[in-house]
């Protein structure tokens, strides 16, 4: 059971952004298309979640001209009550950096910028003052390089992984569940540096879509529709569950709708 909420879970804020019309055309490694309708249900219901589980929240206008910015997580990162802005890899995404620069610099004491390399939020996973980042086709070497250059002259660690092949997001398929608790996917399961450092939550096979949980103070947000998954989890976690079909069909998880701090 794990105990009282550390740092890297206890949240007071998130920043989310009002769904676009526009996700319809969002990237999709299964050439799919989301309905904006059922895109908005559970973007609502995502809020109310989040409100639950005690964070107040910021609504970011939407962005027509961007299909994937809902997911701001990729976009930015927060640590220490800094903002470091991040290098999305895709052409069609790389303008959402500065523009959520604009929106939330006003949130945070220091603003920094990745300037070289590619480099997206969902390649990095948040352990206290540690952080893990995953290479992937989002994220290379030199993006990877400048973020922790930013990170370790804020007092952080860093270790950079290598995401395995096929895997999106270093977070596509594990999730932090405790300081030293980390819910993994069979594939993640066999990655050294998770393995020696932490005790890892194995998900049962063909549950690999919740892998992508958030922990949220005493609440955990999982996704809906993993029934082994939730028994395991439900023992040592208050759960929320939401429906992600939707938002599954463009290869995003619970995480990367929201930044928070
Ligand atoms: C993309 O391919 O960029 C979006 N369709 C999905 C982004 C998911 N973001 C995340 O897991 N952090």
């Amino acid at each position: 059971m794990p105990g009282t909420p550390k740092m890297t879970y206890k949240f007071t804020n998130a920043i989310l952004r009002k769904p676009n019309k526009s996700i319809h055309n969002a990237l999709s490694s299964q050439y799919l298309h989301p309905n904006y309708e059922k895109i908005l249900e559970i973007h609502n219901n995502y809020i109310t979640s989040i409100k639950e589980a005690g964070l107040n929240t910021i609504l970011l206008e939407s962005l027509e001209q961007y299909p994937d910015s809902i997911f701001v997580e990729d976009p930015a990162l927060i640590f220490k009550n800094n903002i470091i802005i991040l290098n999305p890899s895709d052409f069609s995404r790389n303008g959402e950096a500065k523009i959520i620069k604009n929106e939330i610099s006003k949130y945070f004491e220091k603003i920094f910028v990745v300037e070289k390399g590619k480099i997206e939020g969902g390649d990095i996973l948040n352990i206290n003052n540690h952080f893990i980042i995953g290479l992937s086709n989002r994220t290379d070497k030199l993006g990877a390089e400048n973020l922790s250059n930013i990170l370790i002259s804020l007092g952080a660690t860093v270790e950079v992984c290598q995401t395995p092949k096929d895997i999106l997001h270093f977070k596509s398929e594990c999730s932090l569940l405790d300081d030293d608790l980390i819910l993994v996917s069979n594939r993640m399961s066999k990655l050294d540096y998770l393995k020696k450092n932490y005790n890892l939550i194995e998900l049962p096979l063909g549950e690999e879509n919740a892998a992508n949980c958030i922990r949220i103070n005493n609440k955990l947000l999982i996704p809906d529709g993993f029934s082994k998954t939730e028994e395991i989890l439900s023992k040592s976690f208050k759960i929320i569950k939401i429906n992600i079909d939707e938002i599954s069909k463009v290869d995003a998880g619970l995480s990367c709708m929201s930044l928070r701090w």
